[in-house]
């Protein structure tokens, strides 16, 4: 790696930074087939396609049990560390449940909102290579704070399904465990089979071919968004620690080497020093091969401002899933972006904090997603309505605000439906 000047980066570098793509649309053709056949043939199918890609001939696709067993096999140690990130993601989460609330608006004229959960959400949990009981925790949990009656969690067959998955997947408090991976996992919870019962919304992180079916089910069930590999975004300035900036750029490198890891650096000698720590480091990493195809792709760079505006342009335009900010300014500079899944301010607060256990979710928007979305929340499992009551005088007061416009819409009907309650109460007072 090198440092590179914002100033000089071409058309094509900048929408490889700017632009970035999961790589989903490659194997959408395929998904779509898998899809399609759990669709329409059920269980079958699940079956079949755990035999191809994982290898396993799966009996039972429901193994809540084995979940419930596996916490009381897992060590001590583990145990405590899936509880107290438990803990503080349910805290932070219930900071999040909205109050139904009812309010009088004019005299007679009262609206409120009514926040009711969805009855029956799947939540897909990676496992094989890329086995994350974090992530068990930040599907399932918000989805039981937000009160959903049935929580069913998907997570790939195995010869033995990692129990440390299994155990935050039963710490979490999932009510239905099933043992199915990939895409056909996200067919199954949107369409049901025979022994998996369909699901009204689909959350969780997953690998392209997981995300790609997301995309393939979306007009027939909720999904919560695409979330593609993992992002880093640094902005650094003189003050920072080069040690702590590499590091937070190799953890999310050894994720995927789609991942796409970037410091914006106001300071050329900081700047160096990142791109000096970053290159010894990856050496001594077990992950070092998938360290360094994310170094290298186009979407990663260290990259050197000419001033701390410039910098936030780049991070504004970037849009990152996670936003670290170590410099003197911090809140000055947070206060100047909008566009950021997750922000870690200051010297001391790593992405792997929020990534398992300080409280934030770690499921978050990718892809330039934070433009329009935040991560996964508690209001994602909740749907609200909308109640309202006018009393006689609060519909007199409207009434001709209403005849003026369902007339202007040639709604006869509409404009009828309030004339004949205020006519009826304009008779009645007659009569007394
Ligand atoms: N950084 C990942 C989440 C994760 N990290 C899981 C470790 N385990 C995407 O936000
Ligand atoms: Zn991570």
């Amino acid at each position: 790696m090198n440092v590179q000047s914002i100033a000089d980066l071409g058309p094509e570098r900048r929408r490889a930074l700017f632009e970035r793509d999961a790589g989903i649309e490659a194997v959408r053709g395929d998904v779509r087939g898998i899809v399609e056949r759990v669709r329409e043939e059920g269980d079958v199918a699940v079956r079949e396609f755990c035999r191809e890609f994982d290898d396993v001939d799966v009996g039972n696709l429901e193994i809540t049990d084995a979940a419930e067993r596996a916490h009381g096999k897992i060590d001590a140690e583990t145990r405590e560390a899936i509880e107290t990130a438990a803990e503080n993601i349910r805290e932070f989460h219930e900071r999040q449940l909205p109050e139904d609330w009812r309010e009088e608006f004019d005299e007679g004229r009262e609206l409120g909102r009514r926040f009711r959960p969805i009855e029956r959400i799947g939540v897909y949990v990676p496992g094989g290579a890329a086995a994350y009981p974090s992530s068990a925790l930040m599907g399932v949990i918000p989805a039981k704070v937000a009160g959903v009656e049935t929580v069913c969690v998907a997570t790939p067959p195995a010869e033995e399904i990692n129990p440390v998955t299994l155990a935050a997947i039963h710490a979490a408090g999932a009510d239905e465990v099933y043992s199915v991976g990939g895409a056909q996992a996200i067919g199954a919870l949107a369409y049901g089979t025979e022994s998996v019962t369909r699901v009204r919304k689909v959350v969780g992180p997953g690998n392209k071919w997981v995300t790609a079916a997301k995309a393939e089910i979306r007009d027939d069930c909720e999904i919560d968004f695409l979330a593609g590999p993992s992002e880093i975004l640094v902005i650094a300035d003189g003050t920072a620690s080069s040690e702590f900036v590499a590091a937070d750029l190799l953890a999310q490198a050894e994720h995927d080497e789609n991942a796409s890891v970037v410091a914006v650096v106001t300071d050329e000698e900081v700047a160096k020093a990142v791109v000096r720590e970053v290159d010894e480091r990856a050496a001594e990493r077990d992950r070092e091969g998938t360290i360094r195809g994310a170094l290298d792709n186009d979407a990663s760079g260290v990259f050197a401002a000419r001033s701390m505006s410039e910098a936030i342009s780049f991070a504004e335009a970037y849009a990152a899933e996670h936003l670290s900010i170590q410099a003197d300014e911090d809140e000055a500079i947070l206060s100047r972006i909008d566009s950021a899944g997750s922000v870690f301010l200051g010297s001391h607060t790593p992405v792997a904090a929020g990534d398992y256990a300080s409280g934030t979710n770690h499921v978050l928007p990718t892809n330039g997603l934070a433009k329009v979305t935040g991560g996964l929340s508690v209001e994602q499992f909740l749907r609200a309505s909308t109640v309202q009551r006018l009393s006689p005088e609060g519909l007199d007061s409207l009434s001709d605000t209403i005849d003026t416009l369902a007339r202007a819409e040639g709604l006869e009907g509409h404009a009828e439906s309030v004339a004949v309650r205020v006519s009826e109460r304009a008779e009645t007072e007659e009569e007394r």
